[in-house]
């Protein structure tokens, strides 16, 4: 098992650990307009930023900070100054709207915000009570950059957390309800690192992290602050990283490890000609559902199998994958070493192996959501529950059926939406495909395929027809949607997932 002191910073550990370990000369971070910071560079800056929030700011171990963005060197700085100074950060979206940051401050009782001179209205806009907000890299005399470069550069000694404070509050983006923070501990933070990343990812410290989820969201602060920084590695932070930015950034900057999700896997295979994904080694899928469609086609273009993984905002990272040769394309994949998962009844009772059930999981990290009774429905006997419809093969392999709230039932049939999509999208006119539920006086509810076609493809009774026989060449013909509905682009959150809720609002 997992072994950490029981006192613990984690950002001095990702910072002054990995220096011990690998030196101080090699990139940590690079940004898009070229900037390099080394190692021992960028411990300077983040040395000198946490002194700046312990002195000028007032900033006293536990008090949370939010921290507000695009995707930066000085972003990624500033997440590494606050914990180092004992702090807590509270991430958030660049996309989040006035109303929203007002809740999640009045949530997690935020007293501080490090900002991005360009991202401060939003913020100013959100007029919360009492917080003192600095902001950073717009220049002048108060700017948190220039604050910083004023100090005097010498060691800032990381505040002796324990490795059980809480370091993080991450917010789940939340498709509905009041959105829940969870709290994660210094040691979390290190252990998805020495989970999923060294386990299954195993980075080396020759290589260049990049990818589209922004730092506001688990999977983008694990896969380009945590998991670079933990193996000694460099990480590449984009601000514009949507797939056409990644495609070019891969070849000009030799990224070698790629996060994303699958509707940019999907994107990048239409536009990859001309672009030279060579220096890539390793691409991970995550966020959603990685259909088997989508596999084959990266791998028969790049030669390169997608690690696909299942995580959560409530347990940081990726607790099921799977990489190499082993991979079972279609499955997610089994549990990460040092994580369990089982598949359950209503009741937490295991189900046969082949049914389907409620995914449970335990491991290094937990769900601990910051004062809000929906602990009591994720936790339960000591099992999280993640909300997702899963089956468990005979061999241990972990199959995605559905979100537990994407079944449709149908005339007494239960269709998962996600089956339906992935053989939608075996079809060469799909490029995006979403199946939920429309209520139906006689079945109670009917498939509705709502489908972005591919440029060239035209929507209309002929398209209708061969998608439906398309589904039902792979699939049992009452799952196969009654209705169609094409649309230019399917509803998302700003992390990237499909809000289905809003499709079954459409008429
Ligand atoms: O929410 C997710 O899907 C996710 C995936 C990977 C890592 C972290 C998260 C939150």
């Amino acid at each position: 098992g997992l072994r950490y002191p029981e006192r613990l910073n984690s950002a001095a550990e990702l910072l002054d650990g990995t220096i011990t370990r690998h030196g101080g000369g090699r990139p940590a971070f690079r940004g898009a307009d070229g900037t390099v910071w080394s190692y021992a560079e960028l411990r300077s800056r983040v040395d000198r930023i946490a002194a700046v929030l312990t002195g000028e700011l007032g900033v006293v171990p536990g008090n949370r900070v939010l921290l507000r963005g695009p995707t930066t060197p000085h972003l990624a700085a500033c997440w590494l100054a606050v914990l180092k100074a004992g702090a807590v950060a509270v991430t958030v979206l660049a996309q989040q709207r006035a109303g929203e940051l007002r809740t999640v401050c009045e949530i997690a009782r935020v007293g501080h915000a490090l900002c991005d001179a360009r991202s401060l209205g939003e913020l100013a806009a959100a007029a919360v009570p009492g917080l003192r907000v600095t902001s950073f890299g717009g220049g002048g005399a108060d700017d948190l950059l220039t604050l910083a470069e004023r100090a005097p550069d010498r060691p800032f000694r990381a505040v002796d957390t324990a490795a059980d404070d809480v370091a993080l509050i991450a917010f789940t983006s939340g498709t509905t309800g009041r959105p829940k923070g969870c709290m994660h501990f210094h040691r979390d933070l290190l252990a998805v690192a020495d989970t999923f990343s060294a386990e299954v990812l195993r980075p080396e410290p020759g290589d260049l992290f990049a990818g589209s989820p922004p730092l506001g969201f688990t999977f983008g602060l694990g896969g380009l602050v945590l998991f670079p920084l933990r193996a000694g590695a460099c990480s590449l932070l984009l601000e514009q990283a949507g797939p056409a930015q990644l495609l070019a950034a891969i070849a000009r900057h030799r990224v070698s490890v790629l996060f994303t999700a699958p509707t940019a896997y999907r994107v990048m295979l239409d536009e990859l000609d001309g672009h030279d994904l060579g220096s890539l080694r390793r691409c991970v899928s995550a966020g959603e559902n990685l259909p088997e469609a989508t596999w084959r086609r990266w791998y028969e273009r790049t030669g390169l199998r997608l690690i696909n993984g299942i995580g959560a905002t409530e347990l940081l990272h990726i607790f099921i994958a799977s990489a190499d040769e082993g991979i079972r394309p279609g499955t997610t994949g089994v549990p990460v070493p040092g994580w369990q998962a089982r598949v359950v009844d209503a009741e937490g009772v295991p189900v046969p192996d082949g049914a389907p059930g409620w995914l449970a999981v335990r491991g290094p990290v937990g769900c601990r959501y910051l004062a809000d009774p929906r602990q009591r429905e994720y936790v339960r006997g000591g099992w999280n529950i993640t909300g997702d419809t899963y089956v468990r093969e005979p061999d241990g392999w972990f199959r995605y059926v559905a979100r537990a709230d994407d079944m449709i039932v149908s005339a007494g049939y239960n269709i998962a939406g996600p089956e339906v999509e992935e053989a939608l999208l075996h079809h060469p006119d799909v490029a995006e495909a979403a199946v939920v539920g429309r209520p139906d006086e006689f079945r109670g509810q009917i498939a509705t395929a709502y489908v972005v076609l591919r440029e060239g493809a035209s929507a209309g009774k002929d398209t209708e027809e061969a998608l439906a026989e398309a589904v039902k060449e792979r699939l049992a013909p009452y799952k196969c949607p009654r209705a169609f509905v094409f649309l230019d682009a399917l509803p998302r959150t700003p992390t990237g997932k499909l809000q289905r809720f809003r499709l079954r609002g459409l008429e």
